[in-house]
């Protein structure tokens, strides 16, 4: 459940200010090859779905069944689905680098998790996770989730999703914040860069002495805060720039 990060590891982004830093920001574009769709492209969630109606507190509050089976269906897509060349070659990347590797993704789905690296923020919150809006609790969602469901810790039926909707506050903040301000190069994957805040990451960082680096399909809508660029699909152009 988001967020995950061990104590051990906020403690070392936190203090050791001299270690070498990677900040990486993820979207919907590096589990595209994975079978993932993405939201604002041609065909993408957003032209399928409004976002009134399923990516905010007021849609649920309005309709959470139909929120709910939104969600349902993409849990069962992500279950399926497997991590590619690039989630696999962020891995190698944090195992491999003599210093500290930050993955903040957007992605709701768990294949950076599953592709095996380790200091992940899920900053709109994940999938696999299940809320109650009244008391706080978090739990492992069951694969189909209902307005009828009750909270494991509370009893009410007031559970919804583990994801972070518009209007809402992201996770991970106290750790992304002091990330950004120390980090040596950050790098952002697959996201049009249209949502905020994670869309400021990149300008944020450099303004306080980071490389930037773009590795997309096409120049986002903050193009212009990226000292350089690699253009293409994300299973070739990441393990490229990591190996
Ligand atoms: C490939 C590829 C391949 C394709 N290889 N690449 C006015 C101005 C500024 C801000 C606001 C404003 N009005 C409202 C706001 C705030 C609002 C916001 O940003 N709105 C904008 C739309 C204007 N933001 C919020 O409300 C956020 N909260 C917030 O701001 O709280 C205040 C606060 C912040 C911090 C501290 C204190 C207070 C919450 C945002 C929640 C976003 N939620 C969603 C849905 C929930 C998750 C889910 O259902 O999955 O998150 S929206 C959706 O967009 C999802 C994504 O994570 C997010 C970003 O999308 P992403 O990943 O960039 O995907 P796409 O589809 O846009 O782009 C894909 C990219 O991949 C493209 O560039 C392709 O080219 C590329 N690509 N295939 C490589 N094979």
């Amino acid at each position: 459940l988001a967020p995950k990060l061990s104590f051990d590891f906020i403690r070392k982004i936190q203090r050791n200010y001299g270690m070498k830093k990677i900040v990486i920001l993820t979207g919907a574009g590096i589990s595209a090859e994975s079978g993932l769709g993405t939201f604002r492209d041609e065909g993408g969630l957003w032209a399928k779905h409004r976002i009134e109606d399923v990516a905010t507190p007021e849609a649920f509050a309005r309709d959470p069944a139909l929120v709910h089976r939104f969600y349902n269906t993409r849990r069962a897509q992500a279950v399926q689905a497997q991590p590619n060349a690039a989630h696999l070659a962020l891995a190698r990347l944090e195992a491999g680098f003599d210093g500290d590797v930050l993955i903040i993704t957007q992605n709701v789905d768990d294949l950076h998790d599953r592709a095996g690296s380790r200091n992940v923020v899920q900053m709109h919150g994940a999938l696999t996770g299940a809320l109650c809006q009244v008391c706080g609790f978090r739990w492992k969602a069951p694969m189909e989730m209902r307005p009828s469901d009750t909270c494991p810790a509370c009893k009410k039926q007031t559970t919804r999703p583990d994801i972070v909707w518009f209007g809402e506050v992201p996770y991970g903040m106290s750790v992304i914040d002091p990330a950004l301000a120390s980090a040596d190069i950050f790098a952002s994957i697959g996201t049009s860069g249209q949502v905020y805040p994670a869309a400021a990451y990149a300008q944020h960082a450099r303004r306080m002495g980071a490389r930037t680096v773009e590795l997309n399909l096409e120049p986002s809508a903050n193009a212009r805060d990226f000292d350089q660029r690699f253009l293409g699909p994300a299973s070739e152009i990441v393990p490229r720039w990591v190996d």
